[in-house]
């Protein structure tokens, strides 16, 4: 099988620069040879360009959102490229970035497979709308703006795309959330109204991370078990103590453990389709913090993209 990696160095849906800086050190520390590794063959594009639509797009906030331009356009990008990379048979795997480039990653994934489950493990649960958001952030945003019954009816400036070749949205049953343990009141009441399946820290606390997996897994293929899946992984679902460098860190996050095993659980399915791992900023903490999460992100891609203990 081939993995295409595609560097998505988003800065704009969140205040921080930094973010862009996460599929260049990841590659530095052995990404392509940990792939071959484990016998993907792996095709390295440069990464996507979301600078050039500065120099003809409004750049400001429109209304409550910030950016949404150069979001857009750059999600855009990404969106074309992740459903080519699925059209011709290659495993997508996206490097953020922040979580607003899963805009492109979930419209991506939906025109080439609508049918697609999704697992998105994060500190939050990215629900919001420009309508319900409180922050203006497009990275608290990107299940909203794809989600079936909560995406505006009318399109966010920049994301005209959205509405004309990448239409596809995602029922509500078909996402499960692993880690939330910072969610909006507005998207509180979202989840409970649409009934989404959300196992968050207390969850896992309560019943284990093995059970936790088998449940979330279970409730995406209880009707089809070959179901493609896409994992969206954001960096600050892990405990802040063991990833340090991310924008919005919450404590009582995943430990080291469950932080392997959510990967290690999506990868023995064999459904796994796709995935993007998101909001590795660097310069947010001191090198040693840095350096620590950038191995741990590391690792977690290895055991996603197949690596066992034994
Ligand atoms: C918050 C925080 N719910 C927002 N979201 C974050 O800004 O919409 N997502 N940090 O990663
Ligand atoms: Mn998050
Ligand atoms: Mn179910
Ligand atoms: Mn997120």
């Amino acid at each position: 099988h081939t993995c295409t990696v595609i560097g998505a160095p988003m800065t704009y849906g969140q205040p921080f620069v930094g973010t862009d800086h996460g599929p260049e050190i990841l590659r530095q520390r052995g990404l392509r040879s940990m792939l071959t590794a484990l016998g993907w063959r792996v095709e390295d594009l440069p990464d996507l360009d979301f600078d050039d639509a500065t120099t003809h797009k409004p750049t400001a906030g429109i209304g409550n959102v910030r950016n949404p331009w150069l979001v857009g356009k750059g999600t855009e990008k990404l969106a074309k490229l992740v459903s080519d990379t699925i059209k011709k048979g290659r495993f997508p795997l996206i490097l953020g970035g922040d979580h607003s480039i899963g805009i492109g990653s979930l419209a991506g994934v939906l025109s080439a497979r609508p049918h697609t489950g999704v697992i998105w493990v994060d500190a939050h649960a990215d629900l919001n709308t420009p309508a319900m958001s409180e922050s203006g952030n497009m990275h608290g945003m990107p299940v909203g703006l794809l989600m079936e019954g909560v995406a505006p009816s009318e399109p966010v400036p920049g994301f005209d795309w959205l509405y004309q070749t990448f239409r596809n949205r995602l029922p509500p049953d078909s996402i499960v959330y692993v880690g939330l343990r910072d969610v909006d009141p507005a998207e509180r009441e979202l989840i409970r109204d649409l009934g989404i399946s959300a196992f968050t820290m207390h969850e896992i606390d309560r019943y284990g991370i093995g059970n936790v997996m088998e449940m979330a897994i279970g409730h995406l293929l209880e009707k089809d078990p070959n179901r493609p899946l896409h994992l969206s992984y954001d960096i600050d679902a892990v405990d802040p103590v063991l990833a340090p460098a991310t924008g919005t860190t919450v404590r009582g996050g995943l430990t080291f453990r469950e932080a392997h095993f959510v990967a290690e659980a999506i990868a023995q399915t064999g459904n796994l389709a796709s995935a993007d791992i998101v909001e590795f900023n660097p310069t947010l903490t001191n090198d040693a913090g840095a350096d620590e999460t950038a191995e741990l992100t590391l690792q977690i891609i290895t055991s996603l993209m197949g690596k066992s203990i034994i």
